[in-house]
Formats: structure tokens, C-alpha cells, sequence
């Protein structure tokens, strides 16, 4: 299929979000029929304000010389480095496609040059630990019958204004594999994400089809294999539009995606992926957190 932007838009679905995160009947059933559930006012603006401070202490703290790592969803090229693989237990930091030149050098001041920051902010840094283990994200992950929900992957995805690349159609699932299938995402809009900045893009109901690929270990190399080739759903997906502070509920095998930012604005998000620690996490998945043993809210 071609890119994300190939997909005309229509209007999703959307809710104030409940303050302790339990979801009513209404709200479930509008998740389970769509894959995502949009959730508005969910992180209040002083909570994101934190965040972002924190962001930016972080990329300053960041010497731009100790990787060369780019993250691109096309290419998968950051799959052949160990900065990127060791990053599930740490907080690593990887640039844009386009930010170095030949020789490795950035071309972009090195606050417009990253893609996103991962993998274990939620773990290892006090304002992302105390974000993601606020009440209200307990009480989605209760609602959502996650049994012993367990906080496995965090990103800030930076979405740079011009040069933010598209994230290509994909599943959580592929990448965070349990049995039975149990990952979801929190995605926090901290800019207003619309379809100028690159904001999410899903496939309404798309989370009923198979699981198309795993992106997993093969021989000690990271490998794409596709498991069923079943094409995304054919129907037109939905702009996922989310003012700062709203948080997109996705489920793991919704294909979503999103276009590339061509706006001036940027487009920060905080997104926390988590599983339920009563499924069997696959030991080949890429994310392995060896010395980090996982957490749920307590
Ligand atoms: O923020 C984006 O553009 C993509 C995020 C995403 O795919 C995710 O959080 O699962």
C-alpha cells in the first residue's frame, strides 16, 4: 500500500475524558467497535508543560556526537545498531532522517534534529514516571481489562516541524508481541496534533483483521517477517485529530500511522505502550529489558 498520506480523512469519534480514566459502557463500546478511543482533556496543561520542560532539559543535556542513529520507519536502518536494540532498558535518543549528512554530521540544530527519545523514560526519569503512573492512566489500563498491567515501552516522538517524517501504517502488535495479544497505547498529544503537523491516522475497526508482520529476532539479527499478507482494510481511514493534552487510546492491532509534519509547528506526543503481565511476552521480540525488570503503576 502506498504511504499515509494516501487515506482521505473522516471524523473519529470523541470524548472528555473521565478524570480517573474508568471509561463508561458508551466509551468501550466506541473501542471496541473502532480500535482507538479519543480521549479529550485527558493530561491537564500544567502536566504537560512539565513534560515538556523535562524534553527539553533532556535534549540539552544530550551530546549530539555519542550516536549516529536515525529512525525511520521506511528503512528500518536503526535495526542494525546496538544504541537502538540496548534502548528498551534506557533512555536513547534518535535523529531524523535527513538530520546528518554523509559524514555523520548534523545539518539541523540538535533540537530539530531528533525523531524521538526511548524507550524506558517511564522507568528512568522521575516527571515520565510520574506522568505515566498517574491515577488516570491506571484507571484507562483497568478499564480496558489489562489484569496485571505492566508499563513496557515509552517514547516522545518529536514530529519536527518541516522535516517530521511520516510514521508508515503499522500494528503495536508487531513490535510487542504477547499471547495472547494484550499490548495498548497511550498517546498523548503535547502540541495540538492535526492533519497539517502529522497527527494520527487509523483504520476504524482495523484492530478485527490478523496481525500482519513481527518485527523480532532471527539468528541475532532484528528481522520484519510477514505472518499474513492480507492487505489494510480498504475503507478510509481517520484522521486522529488531538488538541494538547488529549490522549489516543490504540489498540495493539489497529493499523494507525501517521503523515509527515510539512507544517511549522511541531507536533510533541509522549506515547506509553503497555502489556498485561499475565500473557507470555515472546522472547524474540525486539524489546528486551534484561537488567530492568518491568513495572506496573505501584
Ligand atoms: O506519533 C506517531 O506519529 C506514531 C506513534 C505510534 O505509532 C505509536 O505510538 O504507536
Amino acid at each position: 500500500m502506498s504511504g499515509p498520506e494516501a487515506r482521505a480523512p473522516r471524523a473519529p469519534a470523541r470524548f472528555t475524558a473521565p478524570p480517573d480514566g474508568r471509561l463508561d459502557a458508551s466509551m468501550l463500546e466506541v473501542y471496541d467497535r473502532d480500535g482507538f478511543l479519543i480521549l479529550d482533556g485527558c493530561v491537564p496543561s500544567d502536566d504537560c508543560d512539565a513534560v515538556q520542560t523535562r524534553i527539553a532539559q533532556l535534549v540539552d543535556a544530550f551530546d549530539p556526537t555519542t550516536t549516529r542513529t536515525v529512525f525511520s520507519t521506511a528503512s528500518q536502518a536503526h535495526a542494525r545498531d546496538a544504541y537502538f536494540r540496548d534502548s528498551g532498558g534506557a533512555i536513547r535518543f534518535f535523529y531524523e532522517d535527513g538530520a546528518l549528512d554523509a559524514d555523520g554530521n548534523l545539518v539541523v540544530p540538535k533540537a530539530r534534529a531528533l525523531n524521538k527519545i526511548g524507550h524506558a523514560l517511564h522507568d528512568l526519569d522521575p516527571v515520565f514516571a510520574s506522568i505515566s503512573r498517574h491515577a488516570r492512566f491506571a484507571g484507562l489500563a483497568a478499564s480496558l481489562g489489562l489484569a496485571a498491567p505492566l508499563l513496557l515501552q515509552s517514547m516522545v516522538i518529536f514530529k519536527q516541524p518541516h522535516i517530521g517524517g511520516a510514521v508508515d501504517w503499522h500494528q503495536d502488535l508487531t513490535f510487542l508481541h504477547t499471547t495472547p495479544p494484550s499490548v495498548v497505547g497511550f498517546w498523548l498529544a503535547l502540541d495540538d496534533a492535526d492533519i497539517d503537523n502529522g497527527c494520527l491516522l487509523a483504520i476504524p475497526g482495523g484492530h478485527r483483521g490478523p496481525l500482519r508482520q513481527r518485527f523480532r529476532y532471527q539468528d541475532g539479527a532484528l528481522i520484519t517477517q510477514t505472518l499474513d499478507a492480507t492487505p489494510w482494510p480498504a475503507g478510509p481511514a481517520v484522521a486522529l485529530e488531538a488538541p494538547r493534552g488529549s490522549v489516543v487510546v490504540l489498540h495493539g492491532l489497529l493499523p494507525h500511522a501517521s503523515s509527515a509534519n510539512r507544517s511549522a509547528r511541531s507536533r510533541h506526543a509522549y506515547s506509553l505502550h503497555l502489556i498485561d503481565g499475565t500473557t507470555a511476552y515472546a522472547a524474540d521480540n525486539w524489546l528486551q529489558r534484561p537488567e530492568l525488570p518491568l513495572r506496573g503503576f505501584a
